[in-house]
């Protein structure tokens, strides 16, 4: 064979394989929704898109043609608490961290219109993992404070993608909230659920510790080094608890959208007490089932589907789990209805799991934190911030009546060491404490670690609390005390009785 007939019987097989190709699409796509989808021109008239704030989701599109959907979309930065009395100015999409959940169909022709505030500093830009295009609309969106872009894309294929503001320092933009979902449905919808959810994670960088008060800017060293003073569902600490926990009935099945943000973090999602019954991890179309943890990239979502059969508490967490009790990264998902016994007995809420979480909200301790601002703190505002603060903190330990246990932790109620010791109260905490003491009579020759992650202001409302509680003698600790303490804190040994 001379390298011209090679050629040819080449083209002829190539042929062929192309006309088996042709013949089989049309079963092939009977088979299995497509993945990339182009249904054609938009039909109808244009569909003006339903944003949601988290964790709320738009209804579903419930169309079955391709449409032209409009978008408006407007940056706004402004202040708001990332924890109780702590205040970060974020930038946003639609006012909220994450941004508005914006839910399209396969196939749909979205007109995206991006408005910047007038009252922004910089300038930014949108990039939509579901934009089939270079910069995924990044460099046809870059609006400067009181201006407004626009673009249109065609969403080819189905899925949750994570959008983002592409703004150069990319990272800060990001780390200051500026990201959100966008749900490509496929073109025949989801499969119907009761509740719908939007929970997004994301780490934040600030130049005070976890939890100092005041207002926090941005910390970009911290961000270089990917290390974060919070980690957060929705933007803020308490975002999902309390009252603000997302709620369910027994029986329902609940679809929770999950995202990460990063900028740096990968998010070990897991809800404590619940196994997803299904993940369609990384956002994609495949569907793993009886899931316990799900791993979430930076930039990427997943959706989980599980039914509420026990009533109770549910911490969801990133289960890289110092992030959830020590930076914030905890929510609660509340289901109500009837026990049934026959799938769990017990108790129904995990104070362990939830810390100082468990109580309603922290709102005594943004009182404490105002009024000692305005230097009008009164020692009845320390007690009751205090009380917040000792539940999960020291109550873990001593007991929530300040009783302890007998023979391993000391009580605080009517301590005489206390009452001996007022002066040393904050180096205890914040170094710790281990050798023999005698408290009431009692020996005790343990090691209590030291607590000082804490800030000043809440050791000394911690410790006013634990002053006027129990038949203690009262008095008051001072932010100021602390300072001092914590200045020279050496592990506090042992004291020579
Ligand atoms: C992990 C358990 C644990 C936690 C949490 C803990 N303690 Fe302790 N605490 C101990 C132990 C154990 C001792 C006794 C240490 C020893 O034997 O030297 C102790 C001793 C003390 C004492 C002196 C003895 C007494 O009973 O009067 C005080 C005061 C005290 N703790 C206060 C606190 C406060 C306030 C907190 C919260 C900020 C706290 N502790 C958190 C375990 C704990
Ligand atoms: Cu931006």
């Amino acid at each position: 064979m001379n390298a011209r007939t090679k050629i040819a019987g080449l083209l002829r097989a190539s042929q062929a394989l192309a006309l088996v190709a042709a013949l089989c699409a049309p079963l092939l796509s009977l088979a299995a929704p497509k993945a990339t989808g182009d249904f054609g021109p938009p039909k109808g008239a244009p569909i003006k898109a339903v944003l949601t704030s988290p964790p709320f989701v738009p209804p579903p599109t419930n169309r079955n043609y391709p449409a032209k959907v409009i978008v408006d979309l407007e940056v706004v930065e402004k202040t708001m608490q990332i924890s109780e009395g702590v205040n970060y100015t974020f930038w946003t999409f639609g006012g909220s961290v994450p941004g508005s959940f914006i839910r399209v169909r396969q196939g749909d022709t979205v007109e995206f219109h991006l408005k910047n505030h007038p009252n922004s500093k910089m300038p930014h830009n949108i990039d939509l993992h579901g934009v089939t295009g270079p910069g995924g609309g990044a460099a046809s969106s870059f609006t400067a404070p009181g201006h407004e872009s626009q673009f249109t894309f065609k969403a080819l294929n189905e899925g949750i993608y994570v959008y983002h503001c592409a703004t150069a320092p990319v990272g800060m933009h990001v780390a200051n909230g500026m990201y959100g979902l966008i749900l490509v449905e496929p073109p025949q919808g989801l499969p119907k659920v009761d509740r719908e959810y939007y929970v997004m994670q994301g780490d934040f960088y600030t130049l005070g510790k976890y939890r100092e008060k005041g207002h926090q800017p941005f910390d970009m060293e911290k961000a270089i080094d990917e290390k974060p003073t919070y980690v957060l569902f929705n933007g803020a600490e308490g975002a999902l608890t309390g009252d603000k926990a997302i709620t369910a009935k027994v029986g329902e099945t609940v679809r929770l959208y999950i995202g990460n943000g990063g900028p740096n973090l990968v998010s070990s999602f897991h809800v404590i007490g619940a196994i997803f019954d299904q993940v369609r991890f990384e956002g994609g179309t495949n569907v793993q089932k009886n899931v316990q943890t799900t791993l979430i990239p930076a930039g990427g979502a997943a959706i989980a589907t599980f039914k509420a059969q026990v009533p109770g508490s549910y911490v969801m967490v990133d289960h890289s789990i110092f992030r959830a009790f020590n930076k914030g990264a905890l929510a609660i998902l509340k289901i109500e209805g009837k026990e049934d016994k026959k799938i769990y007995s017990g108790k129904e809420l995990d104070a362990v799991y939830l810390g100082d979480r468990a109580g309603p909200n922290l709102a005594a301790v943004t009182t404490a934190t105002k009024n000692a601002e305005e230097g009008t703190l009164t020692v009845k505002d320390q007690i009751k911030a205090g009380e917040q603060l000792f539940a999960g903190t020291c109550s873990v330990c001593h007991q929530s009546n300040g009783e302890g246990l007998a023979g391993v932790f000391p009580p605080l109620a009517k301590s005489d060491f206390i009452a001996s010791e007022v002066k040393r109260l904050a180096n205890i905490v914040l170094g710790g404490l281990s050798g023999k003491v005698t408290v009431n009579g009692k020996d005790y020759n343990s090691v209590m670690p030291p607590m000082n992650q804490l800030n000043d202001d809440e050791v000394a409302n911690i410790l006013t609390y634990v002053l006027n509680s129990w038949g203690n003698p009262g008095g008051s600790i001072s932010t100021e005390d602390v300072k001092k303490a914590r200045a020279g804190t050496a592990p506090a040994k042992q004291a020579e009785h």
